[in-house]
């Protein structure tokens, strides 16, 4: 996926943005991500999921695919525990109506 604040399209209804509250890094990090349909309107029909770890220690830190909620305001959101200074990757699957229409991972240094 493009680097966070960049728009990701989602096929041709839809784009997200995505990013964290802070810069990861040791801790708690907030993961966030908004939907809006292609002319601009928030969005929050599709059901978004994330499974965070190392690739390098497939199975140590792997969080499985977990649902982010939806805040008042319609953001969606999940912590995640970066446990361990090293190369970390999130996965993010979105779902309309139960079937994946987008999946698309970021790497990141920690
Ligand atoms: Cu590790």
């Amino acid at each position: 996926m493009p680097d966070p604040g960049k728009k990701v399209l989602i096929g041709s209804d839809y784009y997200f943005i995505y990013g964290f509250d802070k810069k990861p890094k040791m801790g708690t990090v907030i993961m966030k991500v908004e939907i809006f349909t292609m002319g601009g309107k928030k969005d929050t029909t599709l059901e978004v999921k994330v499974d965070a770890g190392m690739p390098d220690m497939k199975g140590a830190h792997d969080t499985g695919d977990r649902p982010f909620k939806l805040s008042q305001k319609g953001v969606y959101l999940l912590p995640v525990d970066i446990v361990m200074p090293g190369d970390w990757e999130i996965k993010l699957t979105f779902l309309k109506n139960g079937k994946v229409i987008f999946r698309g991972s970021y790497k990141f240094s920690v």
